[in-house]
């Protein structure tokens, strides 16, 4: 039940772990008394801390953790190899079928003393945790929790798991789940002076004054929350690497960084470091950093030696090169696979990766000419590369080829690498859709992405399984276990900060919830996430109706956030054409703000149409960088789908759209129902108010107060801009100016 207390200090800060205390807590299954583990590791004593800390939170009693088995009922938490009973629990098949870091959790009634050898006094049920690693039973007993609060929340808190022996047959919980990516990671473009480029929840939790931060509470709060969805790999500084974070590699910050991976170790998290590619001239004095000269090699040899002995279990680097403004092979005449495997090598001795960004493109082309396509450049890069990587490289590639907007197409070259491996690159901090101002949920625009087909392969080729390492690359069959690195896997620009509630917009939690959660299993739907989101973000006090549960919230919010990626992409560039933003900051619109600049991100409108021509026929050829069919349904206006028809396209205003409509008026109809469906989400929060918490339902109505005013802003500019440039009349006569 809520209390004054918890109602007076609700903030968002517990996220989808706040573990409400549940109104039936009298109906306690018994086997939440006790947790008994099987071994030292650290990583297990975590999962029983989290275990302890989520059931006593639920139920307001705290169980106790015991190394030796009880004779009541329990839950166990173990690794196959260190239980004494594991062949009486799973067979050898069952333990085959769970990877190096899933989880098989099994909950039945009491052992028929027969059976056991070992522990025939439990009467009652009990549940076990297990995996081949500590980290799986860490995740699963995340797994339990979330599966507690559901039934508690639904008041469905299963009689079976607290009726006595004799009329069960068969476990009343029986789950198998291995992630499907092996790498699933966050990357935090945060700077030692305490800002985060593109943050837009406040300052740094890692650093402030050019130091690491002294609250490291904060710091395993937020290991809690990543580690709860699954995420086990994370790069704690800024891909773009000023001068003083060059300096992380060197002994002036190394045992920070040490304090750090410790921190992020006890929950199975894997920290890595963004280099500069200039260190070896940076920091060493050297003339070059050419990665073919023998000096530099050994120079970043020794620099690993020392980097290692410092963090053993440094995951790797993050690298972008040669990509705005960043140093890079190029400037030595060297290409990016030179680069990227002198680095690995330095690294391979102790197992170390080198993830190697995919963004390089001509920052300062100029903009009358109409040949050069900022959308070409990573495939014409690094498609020539394909195979030439050693196996602890790894390419990370943006989801599209230009950069996180709220419609792209999928990154061709994600099909066109057959013989590398890959890291999906999604960017969770709303740098292009709403700077955690506006509302947009974007796990439905990841699910796109992960479901394109490519063709690579022929049919089925689709992103999740070339990222996951599933797909066969080459010719041979997918087998990540046969090699010595499983280096592939998504990862995603974090959208957390020093706020308070982590993401500035409380529901914009939801999207770091989700991406943790569609990264361990990409058949989720983005309604079940969704769903789950919402179940253990409104559940207990945060809500007020009388049953304390979330029922009357879930469809209402999970609406909301449904809708919310069209809606912002209703009112802000049309039919994928993109940017239109204010240059620098990228928050609102400003039609040609990026029209006559050097980045290579153009609309071309004129007074007879808009879009550009990337085809094959008459474009840029971009078009022809995906595989049939996916090539000719780009290449031709007939087939483009309108959501991507500027992207390929210049059309006129007049052109027909598949919808009916004609360009223009779509643009018009857009972005006049854009706005009034940005004001329905205010509307519908509102609507929620005697449901919520008042401190949650203030904040977030805040924020889509804004978003309802600015969507206007949105709405009114581009109209405005298009009516002006065409001369074509609104058919429904609204006002434009
Ligand atoms: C970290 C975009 C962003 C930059 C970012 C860059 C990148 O250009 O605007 O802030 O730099 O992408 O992904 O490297």
């Amino acid at each position: 039940m809520s209390n004054h207390m918890d109602v007076q200090k609700e903030n968002g800060y517990d996220a989808w772990l706040h573990y409400p205390r549940s109104s039936h807590a009298e109906n306690r299954p018994a086997w939440c008394n006790v947790i008994v583990v099987t071994g030292e590791d650290e990583v297990l004593q975590t999962a029983a801390n989290e275990l302890q800390r989520g059931l006593t939170s639920m139920f307001g009693q705290q169980p106790k953790i015991s190394v030796v088995p009880v004779d009541a009922p329990f839950i166990t938490l173990v690794t196959f190899r260190d239980h004494p009973l594991v062949a009486e629990r799973f067979s050898a098949e069952e333990q085959a079928d769970v990877n190096a870091e899933g989880y098989r959790i099994r909950g039945t009634e009491m052992i028929n003393p027969a059976q056991s050898a070992s522990y025939d006094a439990i009467k009652g049920p009990y549940v076990t945790v297990a995996g081949q690693t500590s980290k799986g039973v860490l995740y699963g007993v995340f797994h339990l929790l979330r599966w507690l609060q559901e039934r508690l929340d639904g008041e469905l808190l299963l009689q079976a798991t607290s009726k006595s022996s004799e009329s069960s047959d068969g476990p009343f919980l029986d789950v198998l789940s291995n992630p499907v990516n092996p790498i699933r990671m966050i990357n935090h473009w945060d700077n030692m002076d305490g800002s985060v480029e593109r943050g837009y929840a406040g300052a740094s939790i890692f650093y402030e004054n050019n130091a690491l931060t002294k609250n490291m509470d904060r710091l395993r709060d937020y290991a809690r929350l990543l580690a709860s969805v699954g995420i086990q790999s994370l790069s704690i500084n800024n891909v773009n690497v000023h001068q003083v974070e060059t300096e992380l590699i060197t002994d002036k910050f190394l045992s920070d960084v040490a304090r750090l991976a410790a921190i992020f170790r006890a929950y199975g998290i894997q920290i890595y470091l963004s280099i500069n590619y200039a260190s070896p001239m940076q920091l060493g004095g050297l003339t070059t950093a050419d990665p073919l000269d023998p000096g530099v090699a050994e120079w970043w040899r020794a620099k690993a030696r020392e980097v290692y002995a410092a963090v053993p279990d440094l995951g790797g680097f993050v690298v972008k090169a040669d990509s705005e403004n960043r140093p890079g092979p190029f400037s030595c005449g060297r290409h990016h696979a030179d680069g990227a495997n002198m680095l690995a090598d330095a690294l391979q001795p102790y197992g170390g990766r080198i993830i190697w960004r995919c963004f390089v493109y001509d920052c300062k082309q100029d903009w009358r000419d109409r040949k050069t396509d900022r959308a070409r450049a990573a495939f014409d890069h690094f498609k020539p590369l394909d195979g030439l990587f050693r196996d602890n490289v790894i390419l990370q590639i943006k989801n599209g080829p230009m950069d996180f907007q709220v419609r792209e197409p999928v990154s061709p070259l994600f099909g066109a690498l057959q013989a590398t491996q890959v890291l999906l690159e999604f960017q969770i901090t709303q740098e292009y859709t709403g700077q955690q101002r506006h509302l947009c949920y974007l796990v439905p625009q990841w699910k796109e992405v992960l479901d394109f087909d490519t063709y690579a392969q022929g049919k089925g080729s689709t992103i999740k399984r070339i990222v996951s390492g599933s797909l066969g690359r080459n010719g041979s069959p997918a087998s990540p276990s046969s090699t010595k690195y499983t280096n592939y896997g998504i990862a995603a620009v974090s959208n957390i900060g020093a706020d308070t509630n982590w993401t500035g917009h409380l529901l914009a939690q939801s999207n770091l919830y989700g991406y943790g959660r569609l990264a361990w299993d990409p058949e989720l739907s983005a309604d079940e996430i969704a769903d789950e989101w919402v179940r253990l973000t409104f559940g207990g006090h945060r809500n007020r109706s009388h049953t304390g549960n979330s029922k009357h919230l879930v469809p209402v919010i999970k609406k909301m956030l449904l809708d919310s990626w069209n809606i912002y992409e209703s009112y802000t560039a049309p039919l994928g054409v993109g940017w239109m933003v204010s240059p620098g900051h990228h928050y609102g619109p400003d039609v040609d703000g990026y029209e006559y600049s050097m980045w290579g991100t153009y609309h071309f409108a004129d007074c007879r149409g808009i879009g550009v021509d990337r085809t094959i026929a008459t474009g840029t050829g971009y078009a022809g960088q995906y595989f049939s069919p996916q090539a000719d349904i780009y290449e031709s206006t007939e087939t483009c789908p309108d959501e991507l028809l500027l992207f390929f396209h210049h059309v006129p205003y007049t052109h027909m759209l598949h919808s009916g409509q004609t360009v223009i008026q779509h643009i018009y109809d857009t972005h006049f129902e854009g706005a009034e469906h940005a004001a329905n989400l205010r509307d519908t929060w509102v609507s929620l108010r005697d449901h919520l918490d008042e401190a949650i339902y203030a904040q977030v109505l805040e924020r889509l107060e804004h978003q309802a005013e600015h969507a206007k802003e949105w709405r009114d500019r581009i109209n405005t801009y298009f009516y002006r440039k065409s001369g074509i009349a609104d058919q429904k006569n609204r006002p434009i100016y």
